[in-house]
């Protein structure tokens, strides 16, 4: 699967790289997004005004980890935490994506994107229901870079649910409880054949998983920044990836 990915992905080439990577890049990045209230409260703007920013940085974030040949990015865009959010900012954050779909779609099914999502998408407002849906049939036959966009999204849920499908297969008589192993538990998770995501990024400063990939997240590298994400510019991604690649190799021999 890894290599497929990276195969699929490898150098484009007229995209010049800033700086080689080859072959120590995370296979998965993951991204928590945080401070896009604090990015507008700063500016005396309304909190929206700070989610609006965060999707145009996601949009330049997801360009850039295309460039870098990155094969797998997850972004956390909705927790099943943010309902207890104002209800008028919910049906702010739950139009963000019919907006980033009416600009973004067509750049995207360009670059090959795939776009995903893990959550329980079911429980979004139906208009929300319908972009992901549409997101997902027009990037169907895409082969580059996977996109998994995190919406309605908790960790414990997520195993709960797996656990429940694997139960369903042994209530059906498709399994017994003896096939249950870490690699069979994994199967029934909503990242699927996923690669673990090998490095997360969370900025504005917090320092916490808040329930976020929890399984996958078991060896991943972690790396925080006091950076905003509206202001998560390139360089700042650069940084972590050297940071994360300094990492694997004072550590990798030792493995
Ligand atoms: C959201 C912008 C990014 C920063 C974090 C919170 C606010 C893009 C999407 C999106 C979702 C599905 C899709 C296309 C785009 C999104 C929410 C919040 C709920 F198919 N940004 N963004 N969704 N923010």
């Amino acid at each position: 699967m890894l290599n497929r990915l990276f195969a699929r992905i490898r150098k484009r080439p007229h995209e010049k790289e800033r700086f080689s990577l080859e072959g120590n890049l995370p296979a998965h990045l993951a991204i928590i997004m945080d401070g896009n209230g604090r990015w507008a409260n700063r500016r005396g703007l309304p909190r929206f005004a700070g989610h609006h920013a965060g999707m145009k940085r996601m949009r330049q974030v997801i360009r850039d980890c295309d460039e870098l040949g990155i094969p797998c990015l997850t972004l956390y865009a909705f927790s099943t935490e943010n309902w207890k959010r104002p209800q008028d900012e919910v049906e702010y954050l739950m139009r963000l994506p019919e907006e980033f779909f009416a600009s973004e779609i067509d750049e995207l099914v360009e670059r090959g994107v795939r776009v995903r999502f893990i959550g329980d998408t079911s429980k979004l407002p139906q208009h929300t229901q319908d972009i992901v849906h549409r997101t997902l049939e027009r990037t169907k036959d895409s082969n580059g870079m996977i996109v998994n966009f995190a919406l309605n999204y908790g960790g414990r849920a997520e195993i709960v649910s797996a656990a429940k499908s694997f139960a369903r297969e042994v209530a059906a008589g498709t399994a017994t409880w003896d096939d249950l192993t870490e690699e069979r538990f994994q199967q029934h998770l909503s990242t699927g054949s996923l690669p673990d995501p090998d490095l997360v990024i969370r900025t504005s400063g917090e320092m916490r998983l808040s329930n976020f990939l929890i399984w996958q997240a078991a060896y991943a590298e972690f790396w925080f920044t006091d950076v905003l994400w509206p202001d998560f510019t390139r360089d700042v991604l650069e940084q972590a990836l050297r940071e994360f690649q300094g990492r694997k190799r004072r550590f990798g021999g030792l493995k």
